[in-house]
């Protein structure tokens, strides 16, 4: 049984959902509260972050992982048919080399803006970090909000002049991606990649919130949507668009 301990409204948890169903493999999810999931992690892993995934087939410390980036490496060495990691070597360290660049310079970056924008707006922020979780997440937000709001903002750095920072390394990063996808369909090697699931689920809440973050996709904050707009002609934006309502979109419906 593979167990993955998540947030719905995380971008590195989609990658982490989308490896899994990129291999076909069953799992169940366990969506925690953003703020009081820290318990539950730390009682799982060495640290408080998710996606967290528990494979049940193995023994001891070698059955938790932390980490999209661990779970990825982990699920191709278990189930090796549709490999994530290319296979000559080459390839693999520019796919694995990509993923970083993207897990930081995207992924960090566009949680940074996003969240200094979404966070002062309380029922908004509520709606988008509870999604898929527990009932009793609204009721207990009620009264832990604004302690949880104030650690996220002390954790990740989030204030204006980060926020401007952040935008500004999207920016970069996204043109660097847009370049690389000049006439071509994947980052790496002719074929689908983990460099390419990686930037494609880091931007999907961005390029298609209706579909992964449906929760806030009617109420994007102004400075999000005028962002969105500007970045829609873009050739990233039709290459994540494409791909995710070709393979991702049923799944996302699921809300898994
Ligand atoms: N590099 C990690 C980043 C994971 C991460 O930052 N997860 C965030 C959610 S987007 C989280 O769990 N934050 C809460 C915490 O660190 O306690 C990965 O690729 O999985």
């Amino acid at each position: 049984m593979l167990t993955l301990y998540q947030f719905q409204c995380s971008h590195y948890c989609e990658k982490a959902r989308w490896a899994l169903d990129y291999k076909g493999l069953a799992y169940e999810t366990r969506n925690l509260i953003p703020g009081p999931h820290r318990r539950t992690a730390e009682r799982l892993a060495a640290q408080s972050h998710v996606p967290i995934l528990v494979d049940g087939g193995l023994v001891d410390e070698a059955k938790v992982i932390q980490g999209s980036d661990a779970i990825i490496d982990h699920l191709d060495r278990r189930w090796p048919e549709r490999r994530l990691t290319p296979l000559d070597t080459l390839s693999a360290s520019l796919a694995v080399e990509w993923e970083r660049y993207l897990d930081a310079e995207i992924g960090v970056s566009i949680r940074c803006w996003f969240y200094y924008y979404v966070l002062p707006q309380r029922v908004l922020a509520t709606r988008f970090l509870l999604q898929g979780a527990p009932w009793y997440g609204r009721p207990l937000y009620a009264l832990i909000f604004p302690a949880v709001r104030h650690a996220m903002r002390k954790m990740m750095h989030i204030d204006a002049d980060n926020a401007a920072r952040s935008e500004a390394r999207l920016r970069s990063a996204l043109e660097r991606l847009n370049g690389a996808l000049r006439g071509q369909r994947y980052l790496v090697g002719g074929a689908f990649s983990r460099a390419d699931l990686a930037a494609r689920a880091l931007l999907a809440p961005l390029c298609l919130p209706e579909l992964t973050v449906p929760a806030v996709a009617d109420a994007l904050p102004a400075a999000v949507a005028r962002f969105r707009a500007q970045q829609e002609d873009a050739p990233f934006f039709a290459w994540v668009v494409e791909t995710y309502r070709r393979h991702r979109a049923a799944r996302a419906a699921l809300g898994k």
